[in-house]
């Protein structure tokens, strides 16, 4: 690319976040998504920091100002009132004085406080924003551990495919059976008003996600007692591998900024999360799958939460095999890397997290398979990304055969990711 084309891309995805930013946070796109997501708002840190270091680190300040006095980081801050979306605070109703939802989402902020903090040109500035959010990562991390690996196995379970971030996947689908719809009460969707519904999770699986909000609401939002009272009970190595490389990430910075228990808790949540992970791995797949802690099975769903991986510290053996599990998908779909292997007869191209193309994902990918040293796939998931920014524009996910704009158009993390691609 021209250096005239990528100042063009830039400054296009600064104009989206500048857009979407509503002063101390930022939200995921108008009318879809009016409020601040946690794993949106933590990557789009690293965009921001392109133009505004010191409004970057507030992005991530302003979520942790909602965190939950037992650690937890919910998945939505509500700041201001808005009836766009479903379900909103009457429905979470978790009884927080700023409104929250009552679940988390994947833990991308100690990884990307470290980015932060290593390519600050204000490192004076970075070291004291960095060292005031070090604790506040820290005591989520152990949240995690504490809450949602009873048994101390060195892996977390989510508790409502919200928290995966990847709301629809295939990955659920066997253990959601389990979760009923009895009870739900009447409601109505809004995201079908500002996305095609053909693209969006089905009315089945919005019933189960609001069983599942009710019943946590039933049990007082409690998180000593969610996960066991909790019909699904998923370990995701996506998630998990993301939070490995997020202690990794912490452990790093705190020991930059002397902070050396912190470093030592969260070097050693790694470790053993490490190890854990050879649990889910699949030979047959070539990537890992998840875990149903209900049944005590792996789940036979090649989905991109098992290539997700990547991006913790994870086994040469396993990487290489990732790099090659990639290599493959990109010789079934012209866009890379599909959050679905388009093999499998559940595969959609265009539904949400069951196919599509989504660029976090890419870029936590690449950044993994790059470190690892396999630097040509990595390119080819960064070339993916750029021309479907290039055709298609800032939208929230992309068709993997036909690059097609899908979901929520001007997105902010897209947008985020596409500064990141180019830096
Ligand atoms: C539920 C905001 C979020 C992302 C998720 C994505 C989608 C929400 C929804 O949008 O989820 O959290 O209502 O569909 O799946 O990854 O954080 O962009």
């Amino acid at each position: 690319m021209t250096v005239s084309a990528t100042s063009d891309i830039i400054a296009r995805a600064v104009e989206v976040l500048r857009e979407n930013d509503q002063g101390a946070y930022t939200i995921p796109t108008k009318g879809l998504y009016p409020f601040q997501w946690n794993w949106d708002s933590c990557l789009t840190a690293l965009g921001l920091a392109h133009y505004d270091e010191a409004r970057a680190w507030t992005e991530i300040e302003t979520l942790f100002a909602h965190q939950w006095p037992d650690g937890m980081v919910p998945h939505i801050v509500f700041h201001v009132w808005n009836d766009g979306y479903f379900p909103g605070p009457e429905v979470w109703r978790t009884g927080r004085p700023t409104a929250t939802s009552g679940i988390t989402q994947p833990a991308v902020a100690g990884f990307a406080a470290r980015r932060l903090f290593d390519r600050a040109n204000d490192k004076k500035l970075a070291a004291e924003r960095a060292r005031a959010l070090l604790p506040k990562i820290d005591a989520w991390h152990r949240w995690f551990y504490e809450n949602r690996d009873p048994k101390g196995e060195g892996l977390v379970a989510i508790i409502h495919p919200w928290e995966s971030g990847r709301d629809n996947s295939i990955d659920w689908d066997d253990a959601f059976e389990r979760v009923p719809t009895e009870g739900v009460e009447p409601y109505t969707r809004r995201d079908t008003l500002h996305a095609d519904p053909a693209h969006r999770p089905t009315r089945e699986q919005y019933d189960r996600y609001i069983w599942l909000v009710q019943h946590f609401r039933g049990l007082g939002w409690d998180n000593a007692r969610l996960h066991n009272a909790s019909p699904f009970q998923v370990v995701d190595p996506g998630f998990n591998a993301i939070l490995i490389r997020a202690a990794a990430d912490l452990a790093d910075l705190a020991e930059t900024l002397g902070e050396t228990e912190i470093a030592a808790a969260n070097r050693a949540r790694a470790k053993k999360g490490l190890v854990a992970m050879e649990r889910l791995w699949s030979d047959v797949h070539g990537q890992y799958l998840c875990l149903d802690r209900i049944t005590g099975e792996l789940i036979d769903s090649a989905s991109v939460g098992g290539i997700l991986p990547a991006f913790a510290a994870i086994p040469k053996p396993r990487a290489a095999a990732i790099a090659a599990t990639v290599e493959r998908l990109a010789g079934k779909a012209r866009y890379v890397v599909p959050s679905h292997d388009p093999g499998d007869p559940r595969f959609d191209a265009k539904r949400y997290w069951r196919g599509p193309v989504w660029l976090v994902v890419n870029y936590m990918i690449s950044d993994g398979l790059a470190a690892a040293g396999h630097g040509k796939v990595a390119q080819r998931i960064t070339q993916s990304s750029l021309d479907l920014i290039r055709e298609s524009g800032f939208a929230e996910y992309y068709d993997p055969l036909t690059g097609e704009p899908l979901g929520g158009g001007r997105f902010t993390w897209t947008a985020a990711m596409v500064i990141e691609f180019l830096r």
